[in-house]
């Protein structure tokens, strides 16, 4: 475990600093970085606490660190219990900041999900965001249940066969009070719903689409482009869920088409991927939403 003394009170200014060696245009840079500004925006700043992941090892060790907040490195299962408990001392000590889970799809969808439902089943006052990057990116690139089906990964050297979990689903049957999907490709949007998550209390859980290059095998100047079509294609639709009950869809997928996506990452091969019964899920997938976000809208 290590923990890190605060150094500047303003996140925008030091919560991923220079020095990191996260690989150029990885979404987590640039997440991070939205996230800095958005905590100096609203006047708080943060304790993170990290798993293990490219997050914890690209920032580098104590006393070297690029993150310039208070940070507790933690085995894979047990950052949401470790998170708990600094957020209930300071919520006994009435104390200020946000007490935030930067976790990877691994920890996520995979090896931390036990202690996640823990969490979000007691609402602890916690913020937990994934920045999925469909990947065990650190460890060399072996396949998730976030990586989508057809890409190749060191463990799925033909493609995956299976499709990624739908975490979001997940996170809103424990009746959180907010549950969001974000993308560095709509930073207003992004902005909006940390705010939300500041001044929500109980487990927010936020997803953000995450590029990586490194394990994508796309070119680091794609990363926003990348993102953006998968918002417009309905392959990662922008949308919030408040009490795991009422829905908002945030961004309206305009029609494009996915095949750019895939063609732009040399981890999907064309002869492996089904054009048609992607185009078919992306449909469902918003129809879904859409019937949800008609049916029970979010009055918030
Ligand atoms: C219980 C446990 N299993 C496996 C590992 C090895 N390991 C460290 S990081 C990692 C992959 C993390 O993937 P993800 O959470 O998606 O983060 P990323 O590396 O993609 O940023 C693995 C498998 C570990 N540290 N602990
Ligand atoms: S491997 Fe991927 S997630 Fe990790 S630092 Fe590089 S681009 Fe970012
Ligand atoms: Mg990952």
């Amino acid at each position: 475990m290590i923990a890190t003394a605060p150094t500047n009170p303003r996140p925008d200014e030091c919560l991923l600093r220079p020095g990191n060696t996260n690989c150029g245009g990885c979404g987590m840079s640039i997440g991070l970085t939205m996230l800095g500004r958005a905590l100096t925006e609203a006047g708080d700043t943060c304790t993170l606490v990290i798993p293990a992941c490219c997050g914890i090892v690209t920032a580098g060790a104590f006393p070297t660190t690029s993150y310039g907040v208070p940070t507790i490195a933690t085995t894979f299962a047990s950052s949401p219990a470790v998170a708990t408990g600094v957020a209930c001392i300071r919520d006994l000590n009435d104390e200020p900041g946000q007490v935030i889970c930067w976790a990877g799809d691994g920890g996520t969808y995979d090896i931390g999900l036990a202690t996640l439902s823990a969490a979000a089943e007691r609402n602890e006052n916690i913020i937990y965001i994934c920045y999925d990057n469909e990947i065990y990116g650190n460890t060399g690139g072996q396949r998730s249940s976030a990586t989508p089906a057809g890409a190749r990964t060191t463990t799925t050297p033909w493609g995956k066969t299976q499709d990624k979990k739908d975490i979001m689903s997940i996170m809103a049957a424990h009746r959180i009070p907010y549950a969001a999907t974000l993308s560095i490709a709509h930073p207003d949007d992004f902005a909006r719903k940390i705010t939300t998550a500041l001044t929500t209390h109980g487990t927010r859980f936020l997803l953000l689409h995450s590029p990586c290059p490194t394990g994508w095998k796309s070119e680091p100047e794609d990363s926003v482009k990348l993102v953006r079509l998968a918002v417009a294609s309905s392959l990662f639709p922008l949308y919030e869920v408040y009490d795991g009950a009422t829905y908002r869809i945030n961004v309206e997928p305009d029609g494009t088409d996915p095949a750019e996506y895939f063609q732009r990452q040399r981890r999907f091969k064309k002869e492996e991927i089904d054009l048609r019964a992607t185009r078919r899920a992306c449909s469902d997938r918003m129809q879904r939403l859409q019937a949800l976000a008609e049916r029970y809208p979010s009055d918030r």
